[in-house]
Order: structure tokens, then sequence, then C-alpha cells
């Protein structure tokens, strides 16, 4: 049963948004509504790098500021370069590099021709990027450094720093440019395919549409009241959501502005906002944490508008933001999936503790009777309509009737704020990083001495959880010394897993606690992982 709670349209209209949901995607998709605001303001200044980082090449020019005029020359010859190199519409492109205008201007290049764009943590080991391409079958991986690509035959590398040189040459012997049309693309075609792990073993790849992605900048571009005097510091990984859907796509919509900060450190990010002036900053959980407990914290006053998302944020975080930095966190909750759902407003009660209401043209609803907490459950034009290739993770995650199924628990207040309250999905988030215990423990089952591991999160103030596992051991391994094998295990881990999915912990257990069934009973072990 769904709880209906009705408060949407009201939602909406708080929000700033009177339409209907269709209104949302009228501009088809962004690389068109982009264009549009080009071509009215090409002088307008849109990207900058703070400063310029890059693993393998070393910059001798200073970061300059991208024209909107300029970005539309330059997404068009990196189009260009990439169908020379053999992308075509409809084809993948994993993109695995630092944060970078020059790896924005890769994705707006590849949205612009109709290519479905791959995002990859440059920071994964060599198995997960093999994952991904397996299951993708890109036609191009472009890195920041591609001796960290796997080779295969069938894969272009083109390395981030040769966008440079903006010429468009054939990279490919045989592959001659082709001509291109640029912004056709309609609301139904995949624009980006992003991997989430999943519970379940193989990698589970969200498709979203233009559409999709087009709703939800939309959406926030009115709830945020962005416009194009806003300029944001963008010190966000750009190969997830938050930097993506939000703040790059955002940041275009609103014809407004962004300097991109990498790597992410308190003091880079405030000297840029003073520096530049921003208005708009946007972050996770843990870095609000390391503003509220740094001494500039004051300095955050200056800002018009600071956002946290991808994980829950203490309500002393909260607090002591708004005493100290003089900002009132606006919390919203998103999901790669679903891209924006729903947001505390810009005018009217931010509530700490709470992620809001309904942002335009999303439908929220908890699974469930009565006043206990529900899964929360999703509709809108921003929710996506399948899994890459895996029908059965489609159905499963959609009710009958058509919800999006989020695995997570929510409780609306009397006034239709919505809490989150908890997750029925396995799922650890460090430091806003998504970690799959089954990701996490088939590694650790996979080492010669570990006969079976189980992994939880525990609650920790800066990470706001962080990886704990359980293991247990191979009956011949058992007497040999923990420390030892504890330090194999960890370099193990660390060979196979980005760092945020790493145990941070390893207790050794003769067994695991398991109900009738026969099913690990994670409760007890994330009990005994906080005592
Ligand atoms: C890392 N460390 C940990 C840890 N994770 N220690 C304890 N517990 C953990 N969970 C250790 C590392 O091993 C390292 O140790 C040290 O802490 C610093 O790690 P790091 O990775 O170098 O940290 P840092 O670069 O400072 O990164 C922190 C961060 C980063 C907050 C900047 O995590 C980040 O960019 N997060 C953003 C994630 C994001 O964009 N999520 C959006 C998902 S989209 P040592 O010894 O090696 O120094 C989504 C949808 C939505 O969810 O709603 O937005
Ligand atoms: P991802 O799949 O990486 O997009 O992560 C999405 C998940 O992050 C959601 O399903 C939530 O569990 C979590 N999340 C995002 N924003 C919030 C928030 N404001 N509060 C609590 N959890 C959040």
């Amino acid at each position: 049963m769904t709880r209906d709670h009705s408060h949407d349209r009201r939602d909406w209209e708080t929000h700033g948004f009177t339409g209907v949901a269709q209104d949302l995607t009228a501009g088809r998709s962004l690389p068109a509504a982009w264009a549009k605001l080009w071509a009215l303001y090409p002088e307008a200044p849109v990207l900058r790098d703070y400063r310029l980082v890059n693993p393998v090449v070393e910059f001798d020019r200073e970061p300059q500021w991208i024209t909107a005029g300029e970005l539309d020359a330059r997404t068009r010859l990196v189009a260009e370069r990439f169908a020379a190199a053999g992308l075509r519409r409809g084809d993948r492109i994993v993109m695995s590099c630092a944060p970078s205008v020059d790896l924005i201007l890769a994705h707006v290049g590849a949205l612009r021709m109709g290519a479905i764009v791959v995002p990859v943590n440059p920071a994964y080991s060599n198995s997960e990027v093999a994952r991904v391409i397996d299951v993708a079958r890109p036609t191009i991986a472009l890195a920041d450094d591609p001796a960290r690509m796997v080779s295969s035959t069938d894969l272009a590398f083109v390395c981030i720093s040769s966008l440079d040189d903006l010429q468009p040459v054939s990279l490919d012997s045989g592959v001659q440019p082709v001509p291109l049309e640029l912004d056709v693309g309609g609301a139904d075609d995949p624009a980006m395919l992003m991997f989430t792990s999943g519970t379940t073993g193989a990698p589970k790849g969200v498709v979203l549409s233009h559409g999709n992605i087009l709703a939800s900048a939309e959406a926030i571009r009115i709830a945020w009241r962005w416009t194009p005097s806003d300029r944001l510091i963008l010190a966000l990984p750009l190969f997830h959501m938050h930097g993506l859907g939000v703040a790059v796509h955002g940041t275009l919509l609103a014809g407004a502005s962004a300097v991109v900060v990498n790597p992410f450190d308190v003091d880079s990010v405030l000297d840029a906002v003073a520096e530049h002036n921003a208005t708009l900053l946007f972050g996770v959980p843990t870095m609000w944490v390391r503003f509220a407990a740094s001494p500039r914290v004051a300095e955050l006053a200056t800002l018009r508008l600071c956002v946290s998302g991808s994980a829950p944020l203490a309500s002393e975080t909260w607090e002591a933001l708004a005493v100290d930095g003089h900002q009132r966190i606006l919390e919203r909750y998103g999901m790669t999936e679903t891209v924006m759902n729903i947001s505390n407003p810009h005018d009217g009660d931010r509530r700490p503790g709470s992620v809001g209401l309904a942002l335009p043209g999303v439908e929220v609803r908890l699974l469930g009777s009565g006043d206990e907490p529900g899964e929360i459950v999703l509709r809108g034009p921003n929710v996506l309509r399948s899994y890459w290739e895996r029908p059965e993770a489609t159905t499963e995650a959609f009710t009958e009737d058509g919800w999006f199924r989020t695995g997570d628990l929510g409780q609306f207040d009397p006034d239709g704020y919505l809490r989150i309250v908890g997750r029925s999905k396995e799922l650890i988030i460090a430091g806003g990083f998504n970690v799959y215990p089954r990701e996490v423990e088939e590694t650790l089952a996979a080492h010669e001495f570990v006969r079976e591991a189980a992994v939880v999160g525990r609650p920790h103030p800066e990470w706001g959880e962080t990886v704990v596992a359980f293991v247990v051991l191979h009956d011949q391994f058992v007497a040999t010394d923990e420390g030892a094998i504890r330090a194999d295990l960890l370099s193990h881990a660390a060979k196979h897993l980005a760092k945020y999915k790493r145990p941070r912990e390893i207790h050794f257990r003769a067994e695991l606690p398991r109900n009738a069934l026969g099913k690990i009973i994670r409760s007890e072990l994330q009990k005994s992982a906080e005592s």
C-alpha cells in the first residue's frame, strides 16, 4: 500500500513552480537549452579552473575564463574530435578524469553529439574499471592517464590533455571525421550511463535520458532561484550526480558561471569564494563538517546559498554552520537513478534533519501503512526508465503501479517535510561515496585465507559512515598471527578497491551470526561494530 501525502503540487509552488511536470522537459534536452543560451549571451563568462592540475601533464598556462561563445565552439570541436575517433550517436564514452574545465567540455561535447556519457571514478582500480567497460562496451575512453585504463582492442583511448589541441583530426587511423549534427537529441534519448555497483554482484548501469537530466536541472534551477549572476565554486567529483547532474548541468542551464576547484580542501574553496565573489557552494556532509571545524568558517557568510546532499547532514553540523558560518544550509536529497528528488525550500523554513519538500515535477509517497517510516517511492520526469540491459533489475526497482523504489526509509512531518530515517538497501555512504557491502565482501572472500566476510557501516562524525569488516578464516589459518593476516587483507583490498571502499577495521570471527534461514544478521554485526 502506498501512503499518499498529496502535498506535491503545494510543494512545487513553495519551490516557485506553478506549471505541470511536462513543462520541465519543454526544452527537449540540456544541450538544446544550453545552445540557445550560448547564442543569446556569447560574451558571458561560464567556466574557469581555479588551478590547472593534471596527474601527468605540467601546464604552462594560467587558467582563463571560458565564455559561452567559446564553450559553444570548443564543445563542437570536442564532439568532432570524438567523432573522428569513431564515436557515434548512441555509443558510450567512458570519462574517468579528475575534475577540470576540460572534462566539462568533453562531457558537454559528447552530450551534444548524442553519445552516452559513462562517468567513472578516476581512482578506481583496474579491476573496477574493467567491470564497467565489460558491461558498457564503450567506443572511447577518456582518461587523465591512459596508462591506468585497461587495454582493449575495441576501445580508443583519448588522453584529456590532448583535448587542448582541439583540431578535428582522426585519432584512429582509417576513421575520418564525419559531418556532425549537434543538439538534436530528444527527451527520450539516452544521455548518461552511470554505474551504481549494486547489491547483487554485477554493476548496475543507470540509464538517464536527456529528459531526466533536463527535468532535474530545471527543477533545481527554479527551486534554488539560480540566475545568470550566480557563481558556483565547484569542488565536487565530476563522475557522480552531485557534481555533474547538479553542479555542471545546473550552472549551464541557469546561464550562470562556475569555478572548478580540484582537489577539494577547505582553504582552497574559501580562497576561491573570496577571489571570485562566489554566490553558491555545494558539498557533501563530510565537506560541511570540515567547514564547520575551520577557523575560517565565518567566510561562508558571503555566499548566497550553501547546499548539502548525497548523505545525511547531521543537525549539529547544520546548527554549527548557522551560528558560526551564518548559513542556513539547504539540504536536498537525490539519487543516481532519479537525479534530484526533494529539497528544503529556498524561501521558507530550511529544516535541519529534513530533506524538505518534493521538487517541481516530482511526486513522493511512502510504502506501507500507519505512522511507521516507509520506503520512499517516487514518480516524475527525473526518474530513470530502466537499468542497462538488466530487465529484472528494472522490474524490481519499480512497484507494480510504476513508482520507483529508492530503498531509503522516510517519514513525513505533519506539514509534509520529509525526513530520511534509514535505508532498506544494503549501502554504506562514506564521504558521500556509496560503498556496496557486497562488493567489499566479495573482494575479501576472494583472498585465499578467507572463508566468508560481512561488511557493515559504522557511524563516523566526519565521514558519515566508515567500513567495518567481519571475516571468518579457513580453518588452517585460524591460529595464524591475526595482525599479519589483517595487513595482508588490507593490502589485498587496496589492490582491488578504491580508497573509500576499503575496510577501516577488520574483526575476525569464528562464524557470522545467521538467522533460521541462514541469512547473515547484519544488525547484530552493526551493533558489534558500534560497541
Ligand atoms: C577515507 N579515509 C577514511 C575514510 N575514507 N578514513 C576513515 N573513514 C573513511 N570512511 C581516509 C583515506 O584513506 C585517507 O587516508 C584520508 O582519509 C583522506 O581520504 P581522501 O579520500 O583523500 O579524502 P579527501 O580527498 O579529503 O576526500 C573527502 C571528500 C571526498 C569529502 C572531499 O570524499 C569527496 O569528494 N566526496 C564527494 C563524493 C560525491 O561527490 N558524492 C556524490 C554522489 S552522488 P590517508 O592515510 O590515505 O591519507 C549522490 C546523489 C546525490 O549521492 O544525492 O548527490
Ligand atoms: P547514489 O546512488 O550515489 O546517487 O546515492 C543515492 C543515495 O544517497 C540515496 O539513495 C540516499 O541513500 C543517499 N542520500 C542522498 N542525499 C541524501 C540526503 N540529503 N540525506 C540522506 N541520504 C541521502
